[in-house]
């Protein structure tokens, strides 16, 4: 009986031992933005934890929600705006956080919390913000003088007035790839709210992209990164810290590309990014140490230092260099950050018509 018994427990031991092993080999599916995080953050995170990342990249929200609503997107962390967010989160897309799991929680920014919280997620229950950032114009100062014969770029004018654009069409012209996101831009600059769910303030914005949609080269949401920086386009609406990269990068090059990113005077478009656990993930446990890795200062600081977005870290501001707190194109002074409107959460049919508007844009028709 004694022998019995201890047979039984070693068996019970090396099955307590097996599930182990299976969960540490179980992979944590991250789906985040492209050039979101800095080259070893994922790395230090296998190291320190013996946890297999499998790390996958998309450049827009539409993506995104489009693989979460049709369930079982594999993913384990996911990365959405806010607004997008929202409407998930009324779809029952995601996990309520236990706290507990997230001692580093206590290092957010609480106002940047209330806020976001507030407008998306009450008393974030669902997420917590990585990073945020600005909807600008990121530009070439040479080429755009030599088409415009001014070196800064300082108002929607230069990319909404036909007869503006059409000048810089030659040196390559791209727009973000995002309904979402750039109706808003021509709904602002008409004096439209740019949360309206009215069909007609929306055409007014389709009629103004119309307009110059001829001068427009191509739609995408993360080339512009590369081509602005090689000089293949001199002018991207773009992500701050996406076009803040492309300023680097051309720097790291050797620095004959100069890139410049300005907030124009009438305000611009702002996002919030957050990181949150879909309800249908495999490996939750692997999700929470990796969401509490996130949550370090040291770790924040390294991804805001790489990819020049502002995180969600209050601690982790500290930490970030200081060449990348003065950049008022990352850090945009309070001034600036007055003048910046929220992307908003908006019903599912108005997303529809945005979509079927933009689809009608980018054709030209
Ligand atoms: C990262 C862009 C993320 C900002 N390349 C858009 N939410």
């Amino acid at each position: 009986m004694k022998k019995m018994g201890k047979t039984l427990l070693a068996a019970a031991l090396m099955g307590a031992m097996a599930t182990a092993v299976q969960a540490e080999d179980k992979v944590l599916n991250v789906y985040n933005w492209s050039d979101y995080i800095a080259p070893d953050t994922i790395a230090k995170f296998e190291k320190q934890t013996g946890i297999k990342v499998k790390y996958d990249v998309f450049d827009s929200n539409e993506t995104l929600e489009a693989k979460l609503l049709a369930g079982k997107s594999g993913y384990d962390i996911v990365v959405p705006s806010n607004n997008f967010l929202a409407k998930q989160i009324k779809a029952g897309v995601y996990e309520e956080l236990d706290r507990s799991k997230l001692p580093n929680w206590k290092n957010l920014d609480t106002d940047l919390l209330k806020a976001v919280g507030d407008a998306s997620d009450k008393d974030n229950k669902h997420a917590f913000p990585y990073m945020w950032g600005s909807i600008g114009i990121g530009y070439n100062p040479e080429k755009v003088k030599a088409a415009l014969g001014v070196d800064k770029i300082d108002s929607w004018d230069v990319l909404l007035k036909p007869e503006n654009i059409a000048k810089l069409k030659s040196c390559g012209v791209s727009f973000l790839d995002s309904p979402t996101e750039m109706l808003p831009v021509a709904l602002h600059y008409l004096g439209l709210p740019t949360d309206t769910q009215k069909k007609a303030d929306l055409k007014q914005a389709e009629d103004l992209f119309l307009k110059i949609r001829p001068s427009i080269g191509y739609f995408h949401s993360s080339k512009y990164i590369s081509d602005l920086a090689n000089g293949n386009i001199c002018v991207a609406v773009g992500y701050s810290g996406d076009i803040e990269q492309a300023k680097s990068r051309a720097a790291e090059a050797g620095g004959k590309v100069k890139v410049a990113y300005d907030i124009p005077k009438e305000g611009a478009g702002s996002f919030f990014d957050m990181v949150a656990i879909p309800k249908d993930a495999e490996n939750v446990d692997a999700a929470y140490k990796f969401m509490n890795y996130l949550l370090k200062p040291e770790v924040m600081a390294e991804i805001t230092n790489s990819v020049h977005f502002p995180n969600g870290n209050e601690k982790a501001t500290a930490l970030v260099d200081k060449e990348i707190t003065s950049d008022p194109g990352i850090y945009p002074p309070a001034d600036v950050q007055a003048k910046l409107y929220a992307i908003a959460d908006l019903p599912a049919a108005t997303q529809r018509e945005m979509t079927r508007s933009w689809t009608k844009i980018k054709s030209g028709k």
